[in-house]
């Protein structure tokens, strides 16, 4: 494996070329490019840099609408809709969530239904920047079909992320983001570049055996984190993330896609909760006692927290040659 070291600015500059050399606008290619960066900075690998010859594809192939203008509206006080224009999700989700985090601070709760755009990123963007707003956030989308239902050996589900954030007055969020898949598929494909076996029981191959060759699992299928248990919450995100905002579930989103290797249209489910509201005066001090009981089990770390002290060293960044060079292919 070879490595280019890339500061984050340089991140910035290549992904901001990139992107409007193949047809977004100033809007989307920043939101997007935040993504990008936020992701390098972070160490989230699989949907930073590596994301961007996909989102490229999608452009090209005019699959992607790359100066999609989302439009918010309120179908009830509690109901943002965003239409994002069949554009990628990034813009859509910064023009929803600040109507989402008012209707959360006043009534407590508020659910952001998000239809027409294309998630090619992490999660926790969303949820963190609800969490910024003294707001817990839940946000899912699903994908194509990639994870077999536990006992099954025909994929059904996306890689289905879910991610949760919860507010700290001072500190970080705690966040957990990850694929309701044993892995994301992101993950497997990086370690198939690098050549590394995955766990037994990420996934199965054509055949339905499994296998620990992420090669075979990308042409086969994974499976669920957890057995029935993750099975269930993969299934409980194909109906919050289709079936309640009105959306393709996965099999329906790879059925209209037109295989460009960028991501199909689908939805997103974002549910923002003040636990002021709910909990009333205390809640921060009750929790962060809970906290401290957490931090004082040696071995135990809370979730986001690597990505949080990632996002301390502004050093520069070693990201895979090939793929900075794949992405410097892609500027006019
Ligand atoms: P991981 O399994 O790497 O991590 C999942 C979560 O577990 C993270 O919040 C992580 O925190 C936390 N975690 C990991 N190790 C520990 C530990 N030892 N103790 C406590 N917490 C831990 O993620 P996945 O591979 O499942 O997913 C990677 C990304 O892929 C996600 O960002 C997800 O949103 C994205 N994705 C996007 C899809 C899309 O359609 N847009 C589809 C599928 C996935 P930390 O980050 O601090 O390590
Ligand atoms: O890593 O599974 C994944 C994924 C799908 C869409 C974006 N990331």
């Amino acid at each position: 494996m070879s490595y280019t070291s890339l500061s984050l600015e340089d991140i910035r500059d290549l992904a901001t070329r990139v992107l409007s050399q193949n047809g977004c606008d100033e809007a989307n290619t920043q939101a997007i490019v935040r993504t990008v960066v936020g992701a390098e900075r972070d160490g989230s690998l699989s949907h930073g840099l590596f994301r961007v010859p996909g989102y490229v594809a999608s452009l090209r192939s005019g699959k992607v609408n790359g100066k999609a203008s989302p439009k918010v509206m309120m179908n009830t006080p509690a109901v943002v809709n965003v239409h994002g224009d069949n554009g990628y999700a990034p813009l859509a989700i910064e023009r929803g969530v600040p109507a989402l985090v008012t209707t959360a601070k006043s009534l407590g709760v508020g659910v952001m239904a998000m239809t027409h755009t294309h998630h090619f990123a992490a999660l926790w963007p969303e949820t963190e920047s609800i969490a910024a707003q003294g707001l817990i956030g839940i946000a899912c989308v699903c994908y194509m079909p990639f994870v077999a239902p536990a006992g099954g050996k025909k994929a059904l589900f996306g890689t289905n992320p879910i991610s949760f954030a919860w507010p700290r007055a001072g500190k970080s969020p705690v966040v957990f983001d990850m694929a309701t898949a044993s892995m994301a598929l992101g993950e497997v494909q990086i370690a198939a570049r690098e050549g590394h076996a995955v766990p037994l029981g990420t996934g199965l191959d054509s055949r339905g055996e499994l296998t620990t060759n992420p090669n075979e699992i990308v042409k086969g299928m994974l499976l669920p984190f957890g057995g029935h248990k993750g099975s269930a919450i993969a299934l409980m995100v194909e109906l919050l993330a289709a079936g309640a905002v009105g959306e393709r579930f996965s099999f329906e989103a790879a059925e209209a896609d037109n295989k460009d290797g960028g991501p199909p249209r689908g939805g997103e489910f974002m549910l923002a909760i003040s636990p002021e509201l709910l909990a009333g005066p205390g809640w921060t001090e009750h929790c962060e006692a809970f906290f401290e009981r957490f931090d004082a089990i040696e071995g135990a770390r809370l979730p986001g927290a690597r990505r949080h002290t990632n996002r301390k060293s502004d050093a520069p960044r070693q990201i895979d040659a090939e793929l900075v060079e794949s992405v410097r292919a892609l500027c006019r």
